[in-house]
């Protein structure tokens, strides 16, 4: 390794991952894990801060974990773990809760638009931010790999690393968000306004990693398009198409002007069928290794060894933040 950083991220079991999920941010962790000391964690204990049917989350969670594998994570050098696996994430999790002021989480955009509408809206969701902060801080991660929608809650996890090395001494690294040039926030395919999200009731709406091909067909065939009959990429002024073409670039490895060029003076409909042609054969493989990793009753020794090596790291970390905050720690 070159210049090893240290890694974390992470994705909730709250539904089937989309290619929001995929583009967005589980792309770049296998480019990652090659360079790099790498931490993925499926955050369970997010996933509870809206409220999961219990048989639901068991199979979301092996689900989450076997997609890691079946992308090309290896779990020999990248950590693959559950949250609550490794209890340092609730405790510091509190800690930074401490930290945090009300007025900086009300300000967070994911919790304002989950609680929007809700009559009752629980706890859990208004202090999920400092939860990821310490899921962060707990690796000193210097590189934390994600879509656009988590950049608010990076910046509020470098405000309360700073807080807390400025209360208690340098303890904490300050970490960078890593995110993508093309891909940072995928749409709805039923609205480009939305991020494309895998709790959304309407399935119509993402294309699940594990969709069906017919399904995927269906669903892009069926996705929202502008006026007009031009494939151009313009976020602005002709937003579906260019979720499209996002797509489309991402799971082809073709680059946007190119696709442009090549659908001149097409309309729609032959543009559409290639799309749905090109995320096909991008899931078909992750697809088929899914298949086998679920059915090779793997999954459990790599998150027994996974949460091992993990705890290892977050245990020492969290022990020093409480020795500086001022907590008596046990005799060893
Ligand atoms: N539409 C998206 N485009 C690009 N990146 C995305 N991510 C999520 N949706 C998109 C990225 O995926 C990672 C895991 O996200 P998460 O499961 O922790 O929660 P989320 O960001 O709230 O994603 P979802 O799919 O919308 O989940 P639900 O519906 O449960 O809230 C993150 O890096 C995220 O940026």
């Amino acid at each position: 390794m070159a210049n090893p950083k240290r890694v974390l991220s992470g994705i909730q079991p709250s539904g089937r991952l989309t290619i929001g999920n995929y583009i967005g941010a589980m792309k770049s962790y296998v480019a990652l894990q090659e360079e790099h000391d790498c931490y993925y964690m499926i955050a369970d204990l997010h996933g509870i801060t809206v409220p999961q049917d219990p048989e639901a989350l068991r199979e979301q969670t092996e689900m989450v974990t076997a997609l890691y594998v079946a992308i090309g994570l290896n779990p020999d050098k990248a950590a693959i773990f559950l949250q609550s696996h490794v209890p340092a994430h609730a405790e510091l999790g509190w800690i930074m809760t401490t930290l945090s002021y009300m007025g900086e989480l009300e300000r967070m955009t994911q919790f304002k638009d989950k609680s929007a509408g809700k009559e009752a809206v629980g706890a859990g969701l208004f202090v999920y931010p400092p939860l990821m902060a310490a899921d962060i801080l707990l690796y000193k991660a210097h590189l934390v790999p994600v879509g656009d929608d988590q950049k608010q809650h990076l910046e509020l996890t470098r405000d309360l690393a700073g807080r807390f090395n400025h209360r208690f001494g340098e303890t904490l690294v300050v970490p960078e968000p890593l995110i993508p040039k093309l891909g940072a926030r995928i749409m709805s395919l039923d609205d480009a306004s939305k991020k494309m999200s895998k709790s959304n009731p309407n399935p119509g709406s993402y294309i699940a990693m594990l969709d069906s091909p017919d399904d995927i067909r269906k669903k892009i065939s069926r996705a929202k398009t502008d006026l007009g009959r031009e494939i151009a990429y313009d976020p602005e002024e002709k937003p579906e198409i260019s979720n499209l073409i996002t797509i489309f670039s991402q799971c082809s490895g073709k680059s946007v002007p190119d696709i442009e060029k090549a659908y001149e003076g097409q309309g729609y409909g032959t543009f559409k069928k290639d799309v749905a042609e090109a995320v096909v054969s991008a899931l078909e493989p992750i697809q088929a290794r899914y298949a086998d990793i679920r059915a090779s009753g793997e999954i459990h020794r790599i998150l027994k060894d996974g949460a091992d090596r993990a705890a290892a790291v977050a245990d020492a970390t969290l022990r020093e933040a409480k020795q500086a905050m001022g907590f008596l720690l046990p005799r060893r």
